[in-house]
């Protein structure tokens, strides 16, 4: 039979299209946790509710991630645009790492989790920065899943710092303007470390990008779902995962 011979002319029968394979696990999964404040509204509780419900969920999906073997997580907490926020609601924001890594930081190291962010780290409150930094050295060398939180993150000013950056590397000699390529703002970026985002999820209905993995997300295939963010369960995220092994990456080749 020819199509034994090609069988990536086989149609996929309905069980390979159902069932997750290991070995096409999305490496970088990033997500954008939207509908906490709606969550909440529904129930007639104040938004602080949604955000606690929503912190709550952050430690069941590092689970997931883990169950399936991911590398890296990144999760959308605060952008550089929710300063704008009333001003009591800032503050029960930059409280939630706090609380966050008070009640399972423990359980993050056992499970061999290292803690990284990204954004600009130094603007944000001292006791945020004082709880968040001693994480980070708590799990600097666990080689698991990295849980990699967007703290003060906005994709355009990221990318405005890494121009400057290459602008004064040039004016310091240490290349040249013709030697500026895509390599040279990937490693000016808070991400140069990390392989971009293979897929990226984003809850609550809404379908834009929102100043996010701008650059990063090129070629990431992404994933929408009208539920809010507390209630995006381990079968939704395995539903998103399930969909990007069924979809077909091509990188802009044919
Ligand atoms: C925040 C809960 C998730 C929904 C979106 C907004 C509110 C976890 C963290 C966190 C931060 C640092 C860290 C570990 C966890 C967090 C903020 C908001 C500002 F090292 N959830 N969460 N930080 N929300």
């Amino acid at each position: 039979m020819l199509i034994n011979k090609l069988p990536f002319l086989k149609k996929k029968s309905s069980e390979e299209i159902r069932t997750l394979k290991p070995d096409n696990i999305p490496e970088h999964v990033a997500i954008i946790m939207d509908g906490n404040g709606r969550w909440a509204k529904k129930r007639g509780l104040p938004r602080f509710a949604g955000h606690k419900e929503g912190m709550d969920n952050v430690k069941k999906v590092v689970k997931t991630a883990n169950k399936h073997g991911l590398k890296v997580l990144t999760l959308y907490a605060f952008s550089t645009e929710n300063w704008k926020r009333p001003k009591p609601e800032v503050d029960y924001l930059m409280k939630l790492p706090m609380d966050f890594l008070s009640t399972y930081l423990p359980e993050l190291i056992e499970e061999n989790v290292q803690i990284q962010t990204i954004g600009e780290f130094d603007l944000l409150p001292d006791h945020t920065k004082k709880a968040i930094q001693e994480a980070k050295d708590k799990t600097v060398k666990n080689n698991g899943l990295i849980l990699n939180i967007a703290l003060n993150y906005g994709s355009r000013y990221e990318l405005v710092q890494s121009i400057k950056k290459t602008v004064t590397d040039i004016q310091n000699g240490k290349y040249s303007v013709e030697e500026i390529d895509e390599n040279v703002i990937s490693d000016n970026l808070y991400t140069s470390h990390l392989k971009d985002p293979d897929l990226l999820i984003r809850t609550s209905g809404e379908i834009r990008l929102s100043n996010f993995l701008l650059w990063q997300s090129a070629y990431t295939e992404f994933w929408f779902t009208d539920a809010l963010w507390p209630d995006f369960s381990e079968a939704l995220f395995e539903q998103a995962l399930l969909d990007y092994q069924n979809r077909k990456r091509r990188f802009g080749g044919i």
